[in-house]
């Protein structure tokens, strides 16, 4: 038992430390995927998707870091971050752009304590950027408290930004509880975008997921149609 403490300790110690020094020194960047309205073939807008530069060279994926900084209770000030950096680097083409928008990616933490709220409004201040545009995407796991969820989603619909379901398709929403949610897109995760034409089982949902996202009156975006 003493063995493995010391084996399976100083990593994760030393991830934690890694991260909070990332974090004091902001080393995070965001890189942006753009969105393609496909009638049009027009770029309507960019997702925020967050990158941790390391010394060495490398480049950390969130994939890698984003679930860790939520068992840590560091996730708030890494979306903090994220906001902060979005809106100092896109506000100019934002304000250029008013039928753009840059959408922010929230952890169902971020969902819960509603902080972002405020961190949003006082980084938007003095910019020319519209609420509207700057969307939130959140994971049907940020969903599970659904009234502190429709608590704090309501307010951000209400102070002008766009809501958008991420990674839909993977969780268990039902359609009552996505009715009663002030959402107005819906992103098919990519998992049901690749199985398009395929002969897995996978494929055969793709169609009930537009179809869900058609009677919702949800807008829909396609991960991973590159
Ligand atoms: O960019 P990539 O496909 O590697 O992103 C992997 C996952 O990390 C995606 O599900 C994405 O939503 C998530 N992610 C990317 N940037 C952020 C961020 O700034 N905050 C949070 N909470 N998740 C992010
Ligand atoms: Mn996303």
């Amino acid at each position: 038992l003493v063995a493995m403490v010391v084996w399976i300790s100083p990593p994760r110690r030393l991830l934690a430390g890694e991260l909070m020094t990332g974090i004091r020194r902001t080393e995070f960047v965001a890189h942006y995927q753009p969105i393609i309205e496909l009638s049009t073939g027009r770029c309507v807008g960019a997702e925020a998707l967050i990158r941790w530069p390391r010394p060495d060279g490398s480049t950390v994926r969130p994939d890698h870091f984003i679930p860790f900084a939520e068992d840590h209770g560091m996730i708030g000030q890494i979306t903090e971050l994220v906001i902060g950096n979005v809106i100092a680097s896109m506000k100019t083409a934002l304000v250029e752009h008013r039928d753009m928008h840059i959408a922010i990616n929230l952890s169902p933490e971020d969902v819960e304590s509603g902080h972002f709220l405020t961190v949003v409004s006082d980084a938007l201040k003095q910019t020319g950027v519209e609420t509207s545009q700057i969307w939130l995407e959140v994971t049907e796991r940020g969903f599970i408290h659904s009234d502190i969820a429709r608590a704090t989603l309501t307010k951000a619909r209400v102070a002008g930004h766009v809501i958008a379901i991420d990674d839909f398709g993977t969780g268990y929403s039902s359609l009552s509880l996505l009715e009663s949610l002030p959402v107005s897109v819906l992103k098919i995760d990519k998992s049901f975008v690749d199985a398009i034409g395929q002969n897995a089982a996978t494929s055969l949902v793709t169609p009930h997921i537009i179809e869900m996202a058609h009677s919702l009156k949800l807008k829909m975006v396609a991960e991973g149609i590159e």
